[in-house]
């Protein structure tokens, strides 16, 4: 007997085929048995007759309940109003693995629970959903890189100097070399892989000791962070537009039935085009300003004005150049006006914000060293970020985008958390 994965039964049509899975759910009319499978690749509808199956089949259908593993065995058979197109006309039923009080019922759970049972949700249809937009989200993100020939360079997680953030390092004891910090960021490395390489990027896990409850912020997240030899802050906001609206095409184009099953207005997503519209960190506050917020010039834009000031644009918006005293220690100055650097963030509409923090590098050795002892970070530990800046130095830029925020935004969830399949939080380590 053939063994086949839901997703493959339009192939085996008239067929009959095994199928393995878990029981979602149960119905019977005494006559008929209707049994859901999930196995993953998609949903099937089986049907048992009692007249048509042995008895030990039937009693075996009875004996069923939410979650069991089984194997079912039957003819395929087309049918418009199943999901997925097919039903299963049942002949066969083993029991793999029995499933005895399934904590998580059909029925409203509270977060918290959700969450302690996140092993168990993530077999949810929501769940399983999110999983595969993720999942497309990340194969985009590597193929567009690919076919634009750039090299994948990974990136150390033990790392021995600061990428972003003083206050919000993770440190660990490293054997007699002190601490190390579990990397923030893989971007200075891939500063260094750039003048080998010409275009890179890292893609890997990074962590926040971030003591933010909001529903943007995880203590480990997902980053990708491309770099590229001689582009500039503008090169550089061109490749951000081209690779998100890539992005969320590639969701609507994929993962159509996922987006359905979320709820998902897909309407603002199908806008998503390049150009984005593109607007400075002094004309925002001067914008916001009108529109009621009390947004101070000096200030980093808090996530209410990020939502109020995307909220004014159809498609994702740049913000750029942003004052020096916000931004992290390894931005270029900007040279019409020193208060400020040549970066950018991305914020995405419908009020998800920064999914992308972005820059043009501080290039000049003097400059970046007289950074680096402003921000009281130890020059010794950055001695080989700053020989970047001795041999050949080269304009250069690069951007981060995370990719639960970007994963949250398509497919329209409140919350990061449930973006990945076991999020870290404050207060979150278990299971
Ligand atoms: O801190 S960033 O703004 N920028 C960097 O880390 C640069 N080193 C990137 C670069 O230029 N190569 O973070 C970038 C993005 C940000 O826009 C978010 O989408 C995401 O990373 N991010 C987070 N996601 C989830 N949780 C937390 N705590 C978080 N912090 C940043």
């Amino acid at each position: 007997m053939t063994t086949v994965r839901i997703a493959e039964l339009a192939r085996h049509e008239g067929a009959s085929v095994t199928v393995q899975g878990w029981v979602l759910t149960l119905r019977t009319s005494g006559k008929i048995a209707f049994l859901v499978l999930r196995d993953g690749t998609g949903y099937l509808q089986a049907v048992l007759s009692k007249k048509e199956v042995s008895e030990e089949t039937w009693a075996r259908f009875g004996g069923l309940s939410q979650e069991a593993s089984v194997a079912v065995t039957g003819t395929v058979r087309a049918e418009p109003r199943a999901p997925g197109g097919y039903e299963m006309h049942a002949t066969e039923l083993t029991l793999l693995g029995a499933s005895v009080d399934f904590p998580i019922q059909p029925k409203e759970h509270s977060t918290q629970f959700l969450f302690e049972h996140r092993h168990l949700w993530l077999r949810s249809r929501r769940q399983v959903a999110i999983a595969k937009v993720r999942h497309e989200v990340v194969q985009a993100i590597r193929d567009f890189f690919f076919a634009r020939d750039f090299t994948l360079v990974d990136t150390p997680i033990l790392t021995g100097s600061i990428g972003e953030q003083a206050g919000e390092l993770f440190s660990t004891d490293y054997f007699d070399l002190g601490k190390a910090y579990l990397a923030q960021t893989g971007q200075l490395y891939v500063e260094a892989a750039a003048a080998a390489l010409g275009k890179v990027y890292c893609f890997g896990p990074t962590f926040r000791a971030e003591k933010s409850k909001t529903r943007r912020h995880l203590t480990e997240f997902w980053m990708v962070e491309p770099e590229v030899a001689f582009h500039d802050s503008n090169d550089n906001m061109r490749l951000q537009e081209e690779f998100v609206s890539y992005i969320v095409g590639r969701a609507l184009e994929a993962r159509r039935e996922e987006l359905k099953e979320l709820e998902r207005d897909t309407g603002p997503l199908e806008r998503v085009q390049a150009p984005f519209a593109r607007i400075s960190y002094t004309d925002a506050v001067q914008k916001l300003n009108a529109l009621g917020s009390d947004m101070a010039w000096g200030r980093d834009l808090g996530g209410d004005d990020e939502t109020l000031l995307a909220q004014q644009y159809d498609r994702p918006v740049f913000v750029f150049n942003y004052p020096k005293g916000v931004k992290a220690f390894y931005m270029k100055e900007n040279p019409d006006d020193p208060r400020t650097v040549l970066n950018n963030d991305c914020l995405a509409p419908e009020g998800y914000g920064e999914i992308i923090g972005g820059s043009q590098r501080e290039d000049d050795y003097d400059r970046l060293l007289a950074r680096i002892l402003e921000q009281g970070l130890d020059p010794e530990a950055y001695r080989w970020y700053l020989d970047l800046r001795k041999y050949g130095t080269f304009v250069h830029s690069g951007f981060g985008l995370g990719v639960e925020r970007t994963v949250a935004w398509i497919c329209g969830l409140p919350h990061i958390r449930e973006t990945i399949a076991f999020p870290r939080q404050i207060h979150r380590l278990y299971p």
